[in-house]
C-alpha cells in the first residue's frame, strides 16, 4: 500500500472528534488507512476484520469496485449541479431504483445527506402534512425512549437518550415519549421476544392525555440500534400501526440501521411486514461511502402537498446536497451491488448460524443477555460496579488490539458486520471475543 502521508499525523488538536473522548483517544489514537472487504488497514499495518460495517453503515464491504468507480466517474462528469429548481438525472433515478425496492406504499423519495437529516425532514413533512389537508393542530410528535433518531433538534427531542439531550436546552416542545420495549423477561431471546407487545398500549393513554387531534406522527425505530439492539416483541409494531391509523396519526420508521438488508430484507418494514408512513434511511444507502439520506413517503403524504398554484414550491424544505450527483452515483451503485450479489438474502441465509455463534457466548464471562435479528447482534455485559460503560470499553479496546472491530454503548457490544461476512469470519468474531472477555477484569 503506497501512502503518501505519515500514517498517523504529527498534530491531532484541530480536529474535535464527534461522539469520541478527544483527550483520551489523541493519546492513543486508533487510526485505520484503508479498507477491501471485510476488512480494515490500521496505520500500524494490521488487519481488523470489520464487525460493524464501519457504522452500522458498510452493507455491502469496503472498497466495492462498482462503487468506487461510479463515484469516480461521476466527480469527472457532473460534479455538482443545483439542488433547488434544476435536476440531473442520476437524482431521480435513485429515488425510483428506491421506491422499487423499498415497501409498496413508498413512493416518493426527499433526499438529505444523513438520518440525522432525513429524520428532522419526516418529522416537519409530517407536521405540514396534516396543515395541508387542515388539521394544522396536528404539531405534537412522540418518540420513544431509548430511541435515537440523530442529533439534530427534532431528532433528539424526539430521540430517548439522556446525555444526548440533556445539555441542549429546552428542545422542540410538544414531543412526548413512549417507553422503551427492552424487558428483563425478553433475556437471551433468539429473535423477537415474546413480552411487551402490550407496551405499544401506552400511545393510547398519550393519545387520551394529548387528544389524538394534537398529534401528528409517531416515530420509532423498528429495531432499536444505537442504544443496544432492543427488539421490537411480538405483535408490538402491529400495534402501534393500528393506533396510529385508528387515531389519524402517521407512523414514521427510522430505518436508518435496519434498512438495506440488515434483518435480511430491504426494510424491516418488510421484515415484520408492518407499513409505516414514512420511512428515514441513510448509511446503507450509499454503502457509508458518501454522505446520504432519505425520506421515503406514500403518495397520500407527497400527493397531500401536489394542490396549490403549480408555479409555488409545495415544500419549503432542502438542502444544498440533497440528492447530490456524485452521492447519487454512490447509491445507484450500491443498491445494483446489493442486487447483483444478492445480500439481503445472504443476510437471511446466514442469520441462523449468526443467532447460534453468538448465543454461544452466553456462558462467557460477565455475559449477561444476548440478542440477534437478522445480522445484528448485542452481548450485554455485568457493568463494573460504580464504573459503567468502563468494561465495554474495555473489550473493545482489546478487541482491536485482537484484530476486530466491535461497537460497544453502554455496557452492550453491539455487532453488525457487512452482509458479505463468510461464516469463518463470523467465528473469528465470536471466538475472538470470548477470548477477550476472559481477560476483562
Ligand atoms: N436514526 C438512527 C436509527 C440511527 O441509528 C441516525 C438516525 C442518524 O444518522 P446520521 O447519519 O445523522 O449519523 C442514526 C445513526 C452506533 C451509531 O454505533 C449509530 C448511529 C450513528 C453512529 C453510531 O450506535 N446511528
Amino acid at each position: 500500500m503506497a501512502l503518501d502521508r505519515p500514517t498517523v499525523p504529527n498534530d491531532l488538536r484541530a480536529f474535535w472528534m464527534p461522539f469520541t473522548a478527544n483527550r483520551q483517544f489523541k493519546k492513543a489514537p486508533r487510526m485505520f488507512v484503508a479498507a477491501e472487504g471485510m476488512h480494515y488497514t490500521t496505520s500500524d499495518g494490521r488487519q481488523v476484520l470489520d464487525g460493524t460495517a464501519g457504522l452500522w453503515c458498510c452493507n455491502a464491504g469496503h472498497k466495492r469496485p462498482r462503487i468506487v468507480e461510479a463515484i469516480q466517474k461521476q466527480a469527472a462528469e457532473l460534479d455538482y449541479a443545483p439542488a433547488f429548481q434544476m435536476g440531473h438525472p442520476l437524482a431521480f433515478e435513485l429515488a425510483n431504483k428506491l421506491v422499487d425496492m423499498a415497501p409498496e406504499p413508498m413512493e416518493h423519495v426527499f433526499f438529505t445527506n444523513s438520518g440525522s437529516e432525513a429524520v428532522d425532514t419526516a418529522l416537519k413533512i409530517a407536521i405540514a402534512y396534516h396543515r395541508a389537508r387542515g388539521e394544522g393542530a396536528r404539531t405534537r410528535l412522540i418518540g420513544r425512549e431509548r430511541g435515537y433518531h440523530g442529533v439534530n433538534f427534532g431528532g433528539i427531542s424526539v430521540g430517548g437518550i439522556v446525555n444526548n439531550r440533556k445539555v441542549f436546552g429546552s428542545l422542540l416542545n410538544g414531543v412526548d415519549h413512549m417507553p422503551h420495549t427492552h424487558l428483563p423477561e425478553n433475556a437471551w431471546t433468539k429473535g423477537q421476544p415474546e413480552h411487551g407487545a402490550h407496551l405499544a398500549d401506552e400511545l393510547e393513554r398519550i393519545v387520551a392525555l394529548h387528544s389524538a387531534e394534537t398529534i401528528a406522527a409517531v416515530i420509532v425505530e423498528p429495531m432499536a440500534g444505537s442504544t443496544g439492539v432492543l427488539l421490537p416483541p411480538k405483535g408490538y409494531l402491529e400495534k402501534l400501526r393500528s393506533i396510529c391509523t385508528k387515531h389519524g396519526i402517521l407512523l414514521i420508521f427510522d430505518e436508518v440501521i435496519t434498512g438495506f438488508g440488515r434483518l435480511g430484507s430491504s426494510f424491516a418494514a418488510d421484515h415484520f411486514n408492518v407499513m409505516p408512513d414514512m420511512i428515514c434511511c441513510a448509511k446503507g444507502l450509499t454503502n457509508g461511502v458518501i454522505p446520504m439520506g432519505a425520506v421515503l413517503a406514500t403518495a397520500q403524504i407527497h400527493d397531500a402537498f401536489m394542490q396549490g398554484p403549480e408555479n409555488l414550491i409545495e415544500l419549503f424544505h432542502g438542502y444544498t446536497y440533497s440528492g447530490n450527483p456524485i452521492a447519487s452515483a454512490a447509491g445507484i451503485a450500491t443498491l445494483e451491488t446489493y442486487r447483483e450479489d444478492g445480500l439481503f438474502q445472504r443476510a437471511a441465509d446466514l442469520a441462523p448460524y449468526w443467532e447460534d455463534a453468538l448465543h454461544s457466548l452466553r456462558d462467557a464471562r460477565h455475559v449477561i443477555d444476548i440478542r440477534n435479528m437478522g445480522l445484528i447482534g448485542a452481548v450485554e455485559l455485568e457493568p463494573i460496579a460504580g464504573k459503567p460503560t468502563e468494561r465495554a470499553f474495555n473489550a473493545f479496546l482489546k478487541a482491536y488490539d485482537k484484530g476486530i472491530l466491535i461497537r460497544t454503548t453502554g455496557d452492550i457490544i453491539a455487532m453488525s458486520p457487512p452482509l458479505i461476512i463468510e461464516k469463518g469470519h463470523i467465528d473469528q468474531l465470536v471466538d475472538t471475543l470470548r477470548n477477550v472477555l476472559e481477560t476483562l477484569d
